[in-house]
C-alpha cells in the first residue's frame, strides 16, 4: 500500500504526508534510505520517533545538474513537468528548449505555461504557436484574473505535477491560486529585475477538492541540464526523431557530419531553423562539463 508520500526533506528527516488522513509527520532517515520530495515510503513508529524504513521503487525522477554535471534527482513519481515562463523576467534563450530536453529524458510530460499574460497579452504569441505546432499543450495564464485556471485545473487532476522555472515568473503565485492557501511569494527585484529565489525547498502538496498533487520547486537562473551526450539532447526535441533514420552515420550528432536527415529537415523548412539552431547551442553547452 502506497499510503505515506514525502512532502520536503532536509538533511536527517522527512516531511511526510499520510494521504489517507492528511497527517503530517517529521520522519528520520538513514543514509541508505534517503527519501527525495515525492517518494513513496514505508515508516515505522520507534518510542516517540519515527523512522523511514523503505522507500518505494520510482517511476520517474524529475532531475537537474549538480555543480560538476552530474544528474542530481530534484523529486519523484511526477507525471506534468509544467514549466513556468513569464513575460518578466523573461525566459532566457534556450530555457525551454533545456526543459523540454529534460522532461523527454526523464519520461514526464511537459506543459508550458506562458504567465502574467496581464502584462502582454501578445509577448509569447510566435512561442505559443511554435510548440502547439510541435504537439506541445501549452497555457497563457496570469494569476491576477486568473485567466485558464480551469483548464490548468484539470491538467493537474489525478496527476503529480511539478512546477519549473525561473525565480519569480509565478510557480508560487498559482499553487497558492490551485490550493486556495498562503505559499510565500516574492517581488522582482527593481534593480535587477530577476526574482529574488523565495522560495526554497522543493514541496509537495495535496491539491484541495482534487486527486492531484502539486510540486512548488525553487526558482533557477539557467536550468542546469546533466552532461548528456548529443544523441539524447537531440531526442528532446520531437520534430528531428522522424528525420534521424535519414542520417547516414548512426551515431550523426548532426552537427558536422555530412549526409545529415536533420541538417536536410532544416534546409527543406521542415525543421526551423529556430529549432535547430536552439539543439546546436545546448549540445554546444555541454562543453561546459569538460
Ligand atoms: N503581473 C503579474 N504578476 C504576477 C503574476 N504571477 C505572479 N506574479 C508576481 O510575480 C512575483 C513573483 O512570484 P512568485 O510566485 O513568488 O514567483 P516564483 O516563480 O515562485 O519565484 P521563486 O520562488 O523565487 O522561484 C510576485 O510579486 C507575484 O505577485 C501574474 O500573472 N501577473
Ligand atoms: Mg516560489
Ligand atoms: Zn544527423
Amino acid at each position: 500500500m502506497k499510503k505515506y508520500r514525502v512532502i520536503s526533506t532536509q538533511k536527517q528527516t522527512a516531511l511526510v504526508l499520510n494521504t489517507e488522513t492528511d497527517f503530517q509527520q517529521a520522519c528520520f532517515f538513514s543514509r541508505k534510505h534517503k527519501p527525495i520530495c515525492g517518494d513513496y515510503v514505508e515508516i515505522q513508529a520507534n518510542k516517540n520517533e519515527f523512522k523511514i524504513v523503505s522507500i518505494h521503487q520510482h517511476n520517474n525522477l524529475f532531475s537537474r545538474a549538480n555543480k560538476k554535471g552530474n544528474k542530481q534527482n530534484i523529486a519523484a513519481n511526477v507525471d506534468n513537468q509544467i514549466i513556468v515562463v513569464a513575460v518578466e523576467p523573461e525566459p532566457t534563450r534556450d530555457l525551454i528548449s533545456r526543459y523540454l530536453i529534460s522532461a523527454h529524458s526523464c519520461g514526464i510530460n511537459p506543459v508550458i505555461l506562458f504567465n502574467k499574460n496581464d502584462i502582454d497579452n501578445t509577448f509569447f504569441e510566435k512561442q505559443i504557436n511554435l510548440y502547439n505546432s510541435l504537439g506541445y499543450l501549452t497555457l497563457s495564464t496570469n494569476t491576477k484574473s486568473q485567466s485558464n485556471f480551469e483548464e490548468l485545473r484539470n491538467i493537474l487532476n489525478n496527476k503529480t505535477s511539478i512546477f519549473v522555472g525561473m525565480s519569480g515568473v509565478g510557480k508560487s503565485s498559482i499553487s497558492q491560486v490551485v490550493l486556495n492557501n498562503k505559499i510565500k511569494t516574492g517581488e522582482i527585484s527593481k534593480k535587477t529585475g530577476k526574482g529574488s529565489h523565495v522560495t526554497s525547498v522543493t514541496q509537495l502538496y495535496k491539491i484541495p477538492n482534487s486527486t492531484g498533487y502539486l510540486i512548488d520547486s525553487p526558482g533557477v537562473w539557467e536550468y542546469g541540464l546533466w552532461k548528456m551526450k548529443s544523441a539524447e539532447i537531440a531526442y528532446g526535441f520531437i520534430e528531428f526523431r522522424q528525420h534521424i533514420q535519414d542520417c547516414k552515420f548512426s551515431n550523426c550528432s548532426h552537427t558536422h557530419e555530412p549526409k545529415c536527415g536533420i541538417k536536410q529537415a532544416v534546409e527543406d523548412n521542415k525543421i526551423t531553423s529556430i529549432r535547430y539552431d536552439s539543439y546546436l547551442r545546448v549540445v554546444d553547452s555541454m562543453k561546459y562539463w569538460d
